[in-house]
């Protein structure tokens, strides 16, 4: 009995030992789990990640994903795809991404297990019963490969087949009162496309028929001597040099707390439209300013003092001025929508020195009849707007174009410009332009990824004349 006793207290220690040993290593795959981790992102290149702890590894993808969600969009590195071979790990990942308000408050969360496509709506509404199916699930297999998507761009990012549908009800009354208004008398005898035409096709398309010119002295109209006096000796294209890259800028109030001037003034060339200013936005929207277009209505608009503000006074200037779709340059002259041509030459007067063109106003309805060619719907019968036309003619200068915040990115605001405090929808969605079917083309057009739109607002598009079609 005595030795029965005494053997069982020498087992004790033992007992202890052991306990301890297997408490450890609990606690040693819980908290002190060494590993890697795979991180994928779009264009497919990965990333191996080494962590010390769960933990650890949580706390990356966190940093990582307050990149994505902005709070350092310029070094953004958008991982979308998480792959772990640790359950443990997976869960914490899962329920931090499911458990994070601003990326579900934007995002549409999927989860690919195993070949198994589980989609939200599948799922149980709270975030704690997602974390936790999946990581019971995950526990199930030892090696188990679990892809998280996040599908946030496919409805944060601009939608290329946007209609009326998308758009208020006031907005709607106003873009069907401009179609029976027909106030340029268009007279459209194209056809609309059955189908959806590639990137390409589009660009051949814009390329092969859309002329971008300026009025020069003895085209029709412009044959007196005092014209020859006012317009540039020398025709637009012939006067700028071809530059590399460019930077469109359109006046959208997202672009506010985009930090994107430094980028936008290392292109070869900026644009920038009508009374946008520079001064005091340098940070947004940069400091350089190559092109300015302007339309006509702000000559003629007292309050944008186009002759005294300095504004208007660096770089080359460009207006345009809608006309009748089927007119003529005598027909326009005689009738333009502005009459600005005296004060353009009040202005060429007291600004010898600065380039100032007038865009002949073919382009405007050559552009038109493609945006409607490629709509199930009937457009607005107006010109399309000043950032479309600056589009259009930067690709014909330019190697490459970057146009920022034309299609919205997450900063997207009602705030119609950065620099008034004025908001309205119709600024970004269109009433008097058929702005929200441009938006639809430049997306459709579009050579960049996603990303930079849905971060940056920008779109990337291919020169002209770098630009190959096939020959006809
Ligand atoms: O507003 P605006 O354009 O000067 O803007 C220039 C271009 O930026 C794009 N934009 C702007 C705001 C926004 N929220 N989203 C955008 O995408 C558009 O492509 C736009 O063309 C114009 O096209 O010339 C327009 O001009 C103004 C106004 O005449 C000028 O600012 C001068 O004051 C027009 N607004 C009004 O007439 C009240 C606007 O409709 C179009």
């Amino acid at each position: 009995m005595a030795r029965h006793r005494l053997w069982t207290m020498k087992k004790v220690p033992f007992f202890m030992c052991g306990t301890m040993l297997c408490l450890y290593m609990i606690f040693y795959k819980m908290c002190c789990h060494k590993g890697n981790l795979l991180l994928r992102n779009r264009t497919n290149s990965t990333e191996s990640l080494q962590y010390n702890c769960a933990q650890c590894a949580v706390q990356e993808m966190l940093r990582r994903k307050e990149d994505i969600t902005g709070r350092n969009a310029t070094q953004a590195s958008s991982w979308e795809t998480f792959e772990a071979t640790q359950s443990h790990l997976l869960s914490s990942i899962i329920s931090l991404k499911t458990n994070d308000s601003r990326v579900n408050g934007s995002s549409s969360s999927q989860v690919h297990f195993e070949k198994t496509t589980v989609s939200k709506e599948h799922l149980p509404a709270s975030n704690r019963d997602l974390s936790r199916i999946i990581s019971n699930t995950a526990e199930k297999s030892n090696k188990v490969k679990l892809t998280l998507k996040n599908q946030r761009n496919s409805w944060m990012i601009w939608n290329d087949e946007s209609s009326s549908s998308n758009l208020s009800r006031r907005l709607q009354t106003v873009k069907n009162s401009y179609v029976s208004m027909n106030k340029y008398a268009v007279n459209f005898t194209g056809t609309r496309k059955l189908r959806k035409l590639s990137s390409k096709e589009l660009l051949c398309e814009l390329k092969q028929r859309v002329q971008v010119a300026s009025i020069e002295y003895g085209d029709e109209a412009f044959m007196t001597s005092d014209w020859q006096e006012y317009l540039p000796n020398k025709n637009l294209l012939q006067a700028v040099k071809p530059f590399k890259t460019c930077a469109v800028v359109a006046s959208a109030g997202s672009i506010l707390r985009s930090r994107l001037g430094m980028e936008i003034d290392a292109h070869d060339a900026v644009l920038r439209f009508n009374g946008a200013p520079t001064i005091g936005f340098e940070s947004d929207v940069g400091r350089r300013t190559t092109i300015r277009m302007i339309n006509s209505q702000l000559i003629l608009r007292q309050e944008s003092k186009f002759h005294e503000n300095d504004l208007y006074k660096t770089g080359i200037l460009l207006v345009w001025d809608p006309a009748p779709y089927s007119s003529n340059l005598t027909e326009w002259f005689n009738h333009p929508d502005y009459n600005f041509f005296d004060n353009y030459k009040k202005y060429r007067k007291s600004n010898p020195g600065q380039p100032f063109y007038i865009m002949n106003p073919k382009m405007q309805w050559q552009l038109w009849d493609i945006l409607q060619e490629n709509t199930a719907e009937e457009i607005q019968r107006n010109p399309p707007s000043s950032g479309l036309l600056g589009i259009i003619l930067m690709m014909t200068i330019c190697n490459q174009t970057d146009v920022y915040e034309f299609l919205p990115s997450k900063r997207k605001t009602d705030l119609c410009h950065y620099y008034e405090k004025f908001q309205d929808q119709a600024c970004t969605m269109g009433a008097y332009h058929p702005l929200m079917f441009e938006k639809n083309l430049v997306k459709r057009i579009n050579q960049g990824p996603d990303e930079d739109i849905y971060l940056k607002g920008k779109v990337t598009l291919p020169g002209f004349r770098t630009f190959k079609c096939p020959k006809t």
